[in-house]
């Protein structure tokens, strides 16, 4: 089954946005199946965000997911990287839609809340970085068959 990574970042969780960011995705169906709240190191993020290593905004980025409390999370689900992005909204949250994570509670690019895997590859690579395998739950909700047909 489909599996995505989903940070929420130091000022989602300052701004006490952890528990309504959940129900985002527990509410459109998804499952939960990894959870972490933790102190991010230089070495995760410099790893985690290498593909922006030589854009500008590289050292304000690390300085920023490594300044305060990350929550970490795997959701599984059909099509659920995807369908994440959409919820998440734009990555700059003044032109993120009305109605996504970024869209409500966001304004500035660089406190944009939320991470989301781009793509399924990507998800499983972000995964193995942030979890161990005996920190993800396999597990079937007994809600299933009232929102997968
Ligand atoms: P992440 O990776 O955090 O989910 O964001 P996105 O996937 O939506 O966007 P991204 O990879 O292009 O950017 C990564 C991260 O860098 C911050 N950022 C980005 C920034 O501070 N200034 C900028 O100009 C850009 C483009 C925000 C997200």
């Amino acid at each position: 089954m489909e599996r995505t990574f989903i940070a929420i970042k130091p000022d989602g969780v300052q701004r006490g946005l952890v528990g309504q960011i959940i129900s985002r995705f527990e509410t459109k169906g998804f499952t939960l199946v990894g959870l972490k709240i933790m102190s991010v190191s230089k070495e995760l993020a410099e790893k985690h965000y290498e593909v922006h290593k030589e854009r500008p905004f590289f050292p304000g980025l690390i300085q920023f997911i490594t300044s305060g409390p990350v929550v970490a999370m795997v959701w599984e689900g059909e099509g659920v990287v995807a369908s994440a992005r959409k919820i998440i909204g734009a990555t700059n949250p003044l032109s993120a839609e009305p109605g996504t994570i970024r869209g409500d509670y966001g304004i500035s690019v660089g406190r944009n809340l939320i991470h989301g895997s781009d793509a399924i590859e990507t998800a499983q690579n972000e995964i193995s970085l942030w979890f161990k395998e005996e920190e993800l739950v396999s597990w079937q909700p007994t809600l299933t068959t009232w929102i997968v047909e």
